[in-house]
């Protein structure tokens, strides 16, 4: 049977599975670093069969080579990167995430970056808040939303519903993903760069990981040009940041939608003092209802794999 010391907890978590995996479980937590990671590693690495963790600090290479026994990782979170997903494939250790409760709030906090980006809400409400309107300046004219021709890297579940928002605002989608969808609507492009030039916004959505990284480079920025935007409610990873902060500084792209980072929390300073971007922190899918919702799935995820050796929701 798996019991408490099988059961770890790496990483910062989702308060209500954090309870539940000391009231529940009497899970271990794994120590951040330091000495004290090093003691507990070595007394309870062999019994840990299970580790539950979330999208931002996963099983990394270095702690599942120090764990001989693990069996299933639990993710919070759809994105499940942060994690050797080669390494545990190799070992054959399952990998459950939480995809389908979050979509519609990632999806919702993409739109709320694209207009706010396209129209420069952002600073336009500074521009009320430190007094400038009061002084009788007017607001710099920004760029119209609706009816732009979108590209969406990456069409998976949370692309496609983006795209499906925004043809509500009347845009044309077009997209990239390793293959063309059989029987999509929208226009696929076989490479990122094809789809930056095709349209004027481009929208990261792809899964973060060695696979996409960079694959926003400065090829692709250029060819979203100075007229264009980026939004990414994905991972800093896809995204060349060096590169994507001299375009912005450069005004060779137009602006930036970001609600992710390659090092996160922190931002590139270059960033704060620009106008041209939406600086969000990682909160695409922080609402009440949905981070309810992915507790519960982390939690039913567990406990299917506690009771039967099954992830409900493993990753493919
Ligand atoms: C989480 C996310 O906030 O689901 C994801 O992939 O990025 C977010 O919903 C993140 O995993 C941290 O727990």
């Amino acid at each position: 049977p798996i019991t408490g010391n099988a059961i770890v907890r790496v990483g910062p978590v989702n308060p209500t599975v954090a309870q539940a995996l000391i009231d529940d479980y009497d899970a271990l937590i794994l120590p951040a670093g330091g000495p004290e990671r090093e003691a507990f590693l070595d007394n309870h690495a062999e019994s840990i069969r299970v580790a539950v963790c979330s999208g931002k600090i996963g099983v990394d290479t270095e702690l599942m080579r120090h764990l001989p026994n693990l069996e299933a990782i639990v993710n919070f979170g759809v994105g499940y990167d942060a994690s050797d997903v080669a390494q545990a494939a190799e070992r054959n250790i399952p990998i459950s995430n939480t995809p389908d409760v979050l979509t519609d709030c990632v999806a919702d906090t993409a739109l709320g970056l694209y207009l706010e980006t396209l129209r420069s809400l952002g600073a336009a409400e500074r521009f009320v808040r430190n007094g400038t309107w009061a002084t009788g300046v007017n607001f710099p004219l920004a760029t119209r939303a609706s009816g732009k021709r979108v590209g969406i890297l990456g069409l998976g579940r949370i692309g496609a519903a983006i795209a499906k928002r925004l043809e509500g605002f009347g845009c044309e989608i077009h997209y990239h993903n390793r293959s063309e969808i059989a029987g999509s609507s929208y226009a696929y492009h076989s490479s990122a760069a094809e789809l930056a030039e095709a349209t004027d916004v481009l929208v990261v959505a792809a899964a973060g990981g060695p696979a996409s990284a960079g694959l926003v480079s400065a090829e692709v920025l250029e060819k979203i040009g100075p007229k264009g935007f980026l939004i990414n409610i994905a991972r800093g990873s896809v995204v060349d940041e060096p590169a994507l902060v001299s375009a912005l500084q450069n005004g060779e792209i137009a602006g930036a939608g970001l609600d992710v980072f390659t090092n996160e929390p922190h931002v590139p300073t270059e960033l704060l003092e620009l106008d041209n971007v939406v600086l969000l922190p990682h909160l695409g899918s922080g609402t009440h209802e949905t981070r309810a919702d992915m507790a519960a799935l982390v939690l039913e995820n567990l406990r299917s794999y506690v009771n039967s050796g099954e992830l409900i929701t493993p990753v493919s």
